[in-house]
């Protein structure tokens, strides 16, 4: 059999104030928890180190530094890989990257990323990825309540869609895994990419509020968590694969996050799925054997599909 328990380790607020020590002591409790129910695959939210620091506006944006990661593993995220390769678990982690590499001009400099990473249960990182569809805006708006400055604070993602074929719980042959960061998941590009390398497994972490400030009335308070799980359901009935997706939840620095992570199968159904908005584990176990069907049917990507009528696609 192919099968892999996974756990969507969805967590609640973390404040401005909250180190990331205690982020990490909430992380490993759910991992220890998860030891216990089987889990051989964790999946932690997106920036799950700190609160979703975008949301706060400043002038220079290397007063931000202090939210990104320099080095992964650090002296703070250290115990997480230790946790993994304790119980034989492997981990899903996204964080702020701030690196120093050359970028398309081959000019060296600092460069800011929304990233996420693939650890395996040796503690090794197998799969990194950075975000490519950041959403929000660049400049303070004074006309919004809450900000959302992910186009200040990051660049575009570099890396594309990468998919990795790895061993994993009980998989040993591999199984082919990867990522998305929170408004990804709302684009069918981004699944296609994945889904065109055979993806099994798709993780995914999101920070999302519960009120759109842009709606103007027109997408509603009950549509918000509806939308998310469209997109999710939709992205693994499309592209015949497993989904996690994992929030951060509840009131953080004043600004609500509406939960609802979840367990998706690859005939779109979810699973499981979160009922609070606090650290909760939610668990399944995964046969990945019920990618075949879609994959070899109605999403037999060689037999169907048609990609000389999908230029505009790749044009505009
Ligand atoms: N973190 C993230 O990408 N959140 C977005 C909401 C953006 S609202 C300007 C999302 O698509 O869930």
């Amino acid at each position: 059999t192919r099968r892999i328990t996974v756990g969507a380790a969805q967590l609640g607020a973390i404040q401005k104030s909250d180190s990331r020590k205690v982020a990490v002591e909430r992380m490993l409790a759910l991992m220890a928890e998860g030891h216990r129910r089987g889990v051989e695959l964790i999946v932690f939210p997106e920036l799950a180190l700190t609160t979703f620091f975008p949301r706060h506006y400043a002038e220079r944006i290397e007063e931000m530094d202090h939210w990104f990661e320099t080095a992964m593993p650090s002296n703070e995220t250290a115990p997480l890989f230790e946790a993994a390769r304790r119980y034989r678990m492997g981990f899903h982690l996204g964080y702020a990257e701030l690196t120093t590499e050359a970028d398309e001009t081959g000019t060296v400099r600092p460069r800011r990323f929304n990233t996420a990473i693939l650890v395996n249960p040796d503690g090794r990182i197998i799969l990194k990825y950075r975000k490519v569809h950041l959403p929000g805006h660049a400049e303070f708006d004074p006309n919004r309540r809450v900000q959302h400055l992910e186009k200040r604070y990051f660049e575009v993602g570099n890396l594309g869609f990468p998919v990795v074929r790895s061993p994993m719980g009980r998989v040993e042959g591999g199984i082919n895994m990867g990522l998305l960061i929170c408004n990804d998941r709302r684009w069918p590009e981004a699944w296609r990419v994945l889904g065109l390398q055979s993806v099994e497994l798709v993780m995914l972490g999101y920070n999302t509020p519960s009120i759109n400030q842009d709606a103007k009335g027109w997408e509603a308070h009950h549509l918000r968590v509806f939308h998310s799980h469209l997109s999710v359901q939709a992205g693994c009935y499309q592209n015949a694969t497993w989904g996690v997706a994992v929030a951060k939840a509840g009131v953080e620095d004043g600004a609500e996050l509406f939960g609802h992570s979840i367990i998706v199968n690859p005939q779109g159904e979810i699973v499981a799925m979160a009922d609070s908005w606090e650290d909760q584990l939610v668990t399944y176990d995964c046969d990945l054997e019920m990618c075949r069907l879609g994959r070899t049917t109605i999403f037999n990507f060689a037999a169907h599909r048609r990609p000389e009528h999908y230029q505009r696609i790749v044009s505009q």
